[in-house]
């Protein structure tokens, strides 16, 4: 699937704003028929939000079940004749989609994205009316798992993942027009030979009878820097600019559907050139060992919830840039495509992550309430689980595979990889990655409760990451035990011979908390000090090639006992403010490698 753009053939109408919006509280819309018409007692709601903040009323923000979205959008009259595409970039975590009062698509998963051809429902220069019904339950057979429990005061909604479940329209919602024959996706993979690059690519087409693909590839001032001819090729690039860490450098590749010499489709793709591998204990970008400075983020803003929002796009970059972050981990599910784009032309690298988080029955107590579940089984997570993981593992590969920023995917967060079960439910799910992109490597991971020894998923994996707490879910306050007992773990995982990104180490801390007592937890003082112990641990550790603070600002979770407000793991607050340990961290990353 191609991501809806301009171009000299294709036009898009964007259709966020203002939709018209209803709660299903009885679960009734459908066999009411809903779709049938306009919406009756329905409020406005923006589109892309969550929206379970925007009204101040717990009824939307802890609404399990289905919500409607509806609007009405006036068809361009020059579309006539052309083939008229409804996209949605993101709908969480389940949607069905009606053209007037045709059910036209349904999509399972709440971060990647989905489209209909609708030219036969709609009528050029007229309007049609979209309506979407938007389900955020959860169950053992979603990514991400979760419960749905009938009680006498109602639903209740049970996850194992530490965030708040923001539900609704989160990203841009399109109507676009093609020509019937067109360009339907593109791959690319880029390669270095001296200082010559390469872009080896394949392009897909449908109802192109009679047409032929070119391809133009372009450098960042426009120049033409070579062409092809074909649906699959390879271009070579003399003096190649290659895209690096901190020089987001991209090319654009042309694609064009000529037909009888005319155009009827043409696509702009970003390339940028680079190479990803791993070698023993070292991750390889452009073959130049890499070190991962940054943090586990989450797409969570005040009011929005999950919604996409430009402002804190450019607005985290630059605390990203301002603290010395060169990557971060889209943790715990795809964010937003523009994510990805911005990534790509800042020269920030990213471990890209599927949604599958709270696979886990061991985890957190404390944190979830007593869990009462196995997490493989029939009952639980079980075959039908697998394939729907599998599934966004491939819309995850799919929707990224293009873009220089992603250097490696992450196919589940700190699932229980202990057991027999979560080897065999692994293994062919490391296998669909790798089928889907035989160019990056692949990894999970890897929780506490399966330290080295114990866990058997990681041997499937290409690079190690580690998720650790020591002196704060365990040794809490006494950092001299924490630091013995991390550097002791640490030297048995560097025993595998793999590269390993610590991707969360992190201690929750209450801005403007202190104290001059040395371990105090939830202070500022106490932060800063877990953190540089966890470097002075990793300065030891060869085989470290990453560190990936939890969190980069404090986000948005349920309510409970362990959580104060949310998770106050940020460097940043919610709405940006640093902490000591923003400057701290900006001592180290900033310092000339
Ligand atoms: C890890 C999870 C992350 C949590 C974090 C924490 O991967 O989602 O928010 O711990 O407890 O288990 O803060």
């Amino acid at each position: 699937m191609l991501r809806p753009q301009d171009s000299r053939t294709r036009e898009r109408k964007n259709l966020d704003g203002l939709w018209e919006f209803a709660l299903d509280g009885q679960g009734t819309g459908r066999s009411e028929r809903w779709f049938d018409g306009p919406l009756t007692e329905s409020r406005r709601m923006a589109v892309p939000a969550s929206y379970n903040d925007i009204a101040a009323d717990a009824t939307v923000r802890d609404h399990v079940g289905s919500a409607w979205y509806q609007r009405s959008v006036w068809v361009p009259r020059d579309w006539a004749g052309r083939r008229i595409v409804l996209h949605f970039e993101a709908a969480t975590h389940r949607a069905t989609v009606w053209a007037g009062t045709a059910e036209v698509v349904s999509h399972d998963g709440g971060y990647t994205p989905f489209e209909v051809d609708i030219t036969e429902h709609v009528a050029p220069g007229e309007q049609v009316r979209i309506t979407v019904e938007v389900d955020n339950r959860l169950s053992f057979q979603t990514i991400p798992p979760g419960v749905v429990e009938e009680t006498p005061h109602g639903l209740r909604q049970r996850y194992w993942h530490d965030f708040f479940n923001y539900s609704g329209l989160h990203r841009s919602v399109w109507l676009y027009a093609t020509d019937p024959a067109h360009l339907t996706d593109i791959t690319v993979v880029t390669a270095l030979n001296g200082s010559d690059g390469s872009v080896t690519y394949r392009v897909e087409t449908a109802n192109a009878a009679g047409a032929q693909t070119q391809v133009v590839l372009r450098d960042a001032t426009g120049v033409e820097v070579a062409t092809g001819e074909g649906s699959e090729g390879t271009l070579t690039v003399p003096s190649v600019h290659r895209w690096a860490p901190g020089d987001g450098y991209l090319y654009d590749l042309e694609l064009q559907l000529v037909r009888n010499g005319e155009l009827v489709d043409s696509y702009h793709q970003s390339v940028g050139i680079r190479t990803v591998r791993v070698d023993g204990i070292r991750f390889l970008i452009n073959e130049e060992p890499f070190y991962f400075t940054g943090f586990g983020k989450h797409e969570d803003i005040p009011v929005i919830g999950k919604g996409h929002n430009n402002a804190f796009l450019v607005h985290d970059f630059e605390l990203l840039d301002w603290v010395g972050a060169n990557s971060f981990r889209t943790s715990h599910y795809p964010y937003s495509e523009d994510v990805l784009d911005y990534a790509d032309r800042q020269g920030l690298v990213l471990i890209d992550e599927t949604a599958a988080v709270g696979l886990n029955m061991g985890l957190g107590g404390g944190i979830f309430g007593g869990q009462g579940y196995t997490t493989f089984s029939p009952e639980t997570a079980n075959d039908v689980t697998q394939s729907v993981h599998a599934q966004a593992i491939r819309e995850l590969i799919a929707r990224d595979k293009n873009h220089p920023s992603v250097v490696l995917w992450s196919i589940a967060n700190e699932p229980e990889s202990e057991t027999e079960a979560a080897e065999n439910y692994f293994r062919p799910l490391f296998d669909v990655a790798r089928e889907a992109d035989p160019t990056r490597p692949v990894g999970f991971v890897n929780v506490m409760l399966a330290p080295h020894g114990t866990c058997r998923v990681s041997q499937f994996a290409d690079v190690l990451m580690l998720n650790r707490y020591y002196g704060w879910y365990v040794n809490t306050g006494d950092l001299a035990a924490a630091e013995a007992a991390w550097e002791a773990e640490l030297t048995a995982w560097a025993g595998d011979g793999k590269p390993i990104i610590i991707t969360e180490y992190g201690a929750d801390t209450y801005p403007g908390l202190h104290s001059v007592v040395a371990g105090s937890p939830w202070t500022e003082e106490y932060q800063v000090d877990y953190l540089e112990m966890n470097h002075r641990v990793f300065d030891r550790i060869d085989a470290v090639v990453g560190e990936q603070v939890w969190n980069f600002a404090d986000f948005a979770t349920t309510s409970g006992i362990m959580r104060v407000g949310g998770n106050k793991k940020g460097v940043f607050t919610r709405d940006r403010q640093p902490k000591a340990a923003a400057f701290a961290l900006r001592r180290r990353w900033r310092k000339a490698p």
